[in-house]
């Protein structure tokens, strides 16, 4: 039968009200790619599951089908966001389907450049605000208890449901959950969506690695982050919303929640991206702390099938990659010029 969407597919594992009218751009069904010198060098099975290959290019786009379709289904018109950029990007896109106006605020000149323009591009009101995440979510939480505007931002319940599918596309794939999960953390939904995901579907459970960036790690540091800071602008968040779950999924589950510095974040990206696999820094977050925690001997995964959550696309965040090198050679357009420089 033709793909027709995660509320299709899962429907009957989400808590979604009757009222729910389906807005879908067939997002999710995203591959588990093996990884095989990756898994080579640290000895075990490894697969990044590519959230970047949803429609706007994250993982947002599954809670986004689940909210957007509720708000849509309760009549609301208009709706609103804080957001580091994909989940502006996500809300955005599922908006102009829906044909609901959409606003999203965001933190001043800390938007990647892709996010940032999918936003525009699907025809959000984009609204810089002169502070952090944490600030813009707090005015959009305060906004949306005094107006009828809907929240889309992972405080709301739906969002989580339809995360949680990303836990059963797993679980569907291998049959059964792996014996790890490391994942990038900020705001907190998406480790939470997974726990309650792996739980409900009762297939195992998977001990959780939940890693924050070392500028921005409230939940390593046990304390709010006021100025947070990181290269993966993504999970540059200070106090995560769903920041008691969060470490909940991780104990419980038998994981942690750890920090990797952006030197360890953009040396991840770089090894994925050299096995064919480019995503934005926060999205190497995962692969960053499992290399901490096996290179220092706190972690065994020697015959062990781990699966690291790529959040987002490389193509989101495009100038990490092209600030950090000069531009490419450039040659007079003739075939010596070519042999020369290549030392042909
Ligand atoms: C690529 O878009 O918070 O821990 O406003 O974009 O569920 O917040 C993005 C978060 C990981 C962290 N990877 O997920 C937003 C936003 C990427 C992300 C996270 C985000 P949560």
């Amino acid at each position: 039968m033709a793909y027709t969407g995660l509320l299709n597919r899962y429907r009957p594992f989400l808590n979604l009200p009757a009222h729910t009218k389906t807005v879908s751009l067939l997002e999710g069904d995203t591959p588990l790619i093996p990884m095989p010198r990756l898994s080579r060098e640290l000895n075990c099975e490894l697969l990044v599951k590519f959230e970047g290959l949803n429609p706007t290019g994250s993982f947002k786009d599954r809670g986004m089908t689940a909210a957007i379709s509720e708000a849509l289904g309760r009549g609301a018109q208009t709706v609103i966001c804080a957001s580091t950029g994909n989940t502006a990007a996500s809300a955005a896109a599922y908006s102009a389907r829906a044909g609901l106006r959409s606003i999203v605020l965001i933190p001043a000149g800390k938007v990647a450049a892709g996010k940032l323009a999918g936003a525009i591009a699907y025809g959000a009101e984009v609204i810089q605000v002169q502070g952090s995440f944490d600030d813009a979510l707090t005015l959009v939480v305060e906004l949306t208890q005094k107006t009828p505007i809907a929240l889309v931002n992972s405080i709301n319940p739906f969002r989580i449901e339809g995360q949680k599918t990303a836990a059963f596309e797993i679980c569907d794939a291998l049959l059964s959950a792996p014996d790890w999960l490391c994942l990038p953390v900020g705001n907190a939904g998406n480790i939470t969506s997974y726990w309650a995901g792996f739980q409900q579907y009762q297939k195992g459970l998977p001990p959780i690695l939940g890693v924050q960036a070392a500028g921005s790690a409230p939940l390593v540091l046990g304390h709010p982050v006021e100025n947070p800071e990181t290269i993966a602008t993504a999970i540059r968040i200070g106090k995560p919303a769903r920041g008691e779950q969060a470490l909940e999924a991780a104990q419980q589950s038998g994981g942690k929640i750890i920090a990797a510095s952006d030197d360890e974040i953009l040396a991840a990206q770089k090894i994925l991206a050299g096995e064919g696999v480019w995503v934005e820094p926060a999205s190497a977050a995962g692969l960053a702390g499992l290399l901490n925690e096996v290179r220092a001997g706190r972690l065994d995964v020697k015959g062990q099938r781990v699966v690291i959550v790529c959040t987002g696309h490389g193509l989101k965040d495009p100038s990490i990659i092209t600030e950090s090198f000069l531009a490419p050679r450039a040659i007079q357009a003739n075939y010596d010029a070519l042999l020369a420089e290549l030392g042909l």
